[in-house]
């Protein structure tokens, strides 16, 4: 049965609804970022570009480095867009947009996130590179899916007695990254940590403006996390939704985060420009080695 134009919808050119992409735009390698001005700090690296398209926050550039081809995009901020470009891009490779069928052969994408994040830990510094080992999801987005074939169960049920988690808010989910990318991408410039992802900045975070939160001890406890060694390192929006749709789909998927303010201390970095800029050269040449 072809899949409803109501649930794959394309454009009159036959691209992909809210990507504008066609297949032939897009490479098997990606990066994601977070801020559309951020995709030319990355091609600007680039050799060549072929290809260039924007549409809402979603702004995709391909291009050759040192032979490579690779795309750059961008996904604007959270899980609700991620769970946009990683279906689109997905349906660009496995899904015939004639016929609207699944294809039989499934093509595994490699999937690379530079992303900005604050640190939980004291020790991990501001302008450091983190190395998500695993996506602490908070935000329940995943949950649309049928994921107890991906998440961790012992992981998730430390963290929900450590921190006292409340049971109206979305269970937390613990997804692995790709381990294929982890091993191309550590270096001794890498931290490691667990990244949890939240659906939001301030609340979600448990930053307090005017409005109290549900916990105000969470990052307390979140800090304090612990599971056989495995620590929760910093907090963002992205990570552990790119991690579970990309395990779903059958992509491989990691997330380097430029660490730009340290929550433990309350601080920020004073040049988060030149991290973001470390932190694209030294994904560029990994892609590229
Ligand atoms: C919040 O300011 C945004 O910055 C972080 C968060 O995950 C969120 O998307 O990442 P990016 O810099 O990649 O957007």
């Amino acid at each position: 049965m072809p899949i409803k134009e109501s649930e794959l919808i394309l454009n009159p050119d036959g691209s992909v609804y809210h990507l504008n992409l066609k297949s032939e735009n897009v490479s098997n390698t990606i990066i994601f970022v977070g801020d559309q001005n951020r995709v030319e700090k990355v091609s600007k690296y680039f050799d060549s570009i072929e290809f260039s398209t924007q549409k809402r926050e979603f702004k995709t550039q391909t291009g050759y480095y040192k032979g490579k081809r690779i795309t750059v995009i961008s996904t604007g901020i959270g899980p609700d867009n991620i769970d946009i470009v990683l279906n689109e891009l997905d349906a660009l490779f496995n899904i015939d947009l004639t016929t609207k069928t699944p294809k039989q052969t499934i093509t595994s994408l490699n999937i690379i996130r530079i992303g900005t994040s604050g640190s939980l830990q004291k020790d991990i510094p501001i302008d450091s590179f983190l190395l998500s080992t695993y996506g602490l999801d908070l935000n329940g987005m995943l949950h649309a899916y049928k994921i107890n074939t991906i998440n961790n169960p012992n992981i998730e049920e430390a963290f929900i007695k450590q921190t006292n988690w409340h049971g109206h808010k979305a269970r937390p989910i613990v997804i692995k990254n790709s381990d294929l990318l982890e091993k191309q991408f550590e270096s001794n410039m890498t931290y490691k940590g667990l990244t949890a992802t939240a659906g939001g900045f301030y609340g979600p975070q448990g930053r307090v403006l005017r409005l109290p939160v549900q916990d105000d001890g969470l990052n307390n406890k979140m800090d304090a996390f612990n599971f056989e060694g495995i620590r929760i390192t910093n907090l963002e929006m992205e990570t552990s939704a790119i991690y579970g749709l990309a395990k779903l789909l059958g992509h491989h998927a990691l997330s380097l985060n430029a660490i730009i303010a340290n929550r433990a201390s309350g601080t920020f970095s004073k040049n988060p420009t030149e991290v973001i800029d470390k932190l694209i050269k030294y994904t560029l040449d990994k892609i590229a080695d």
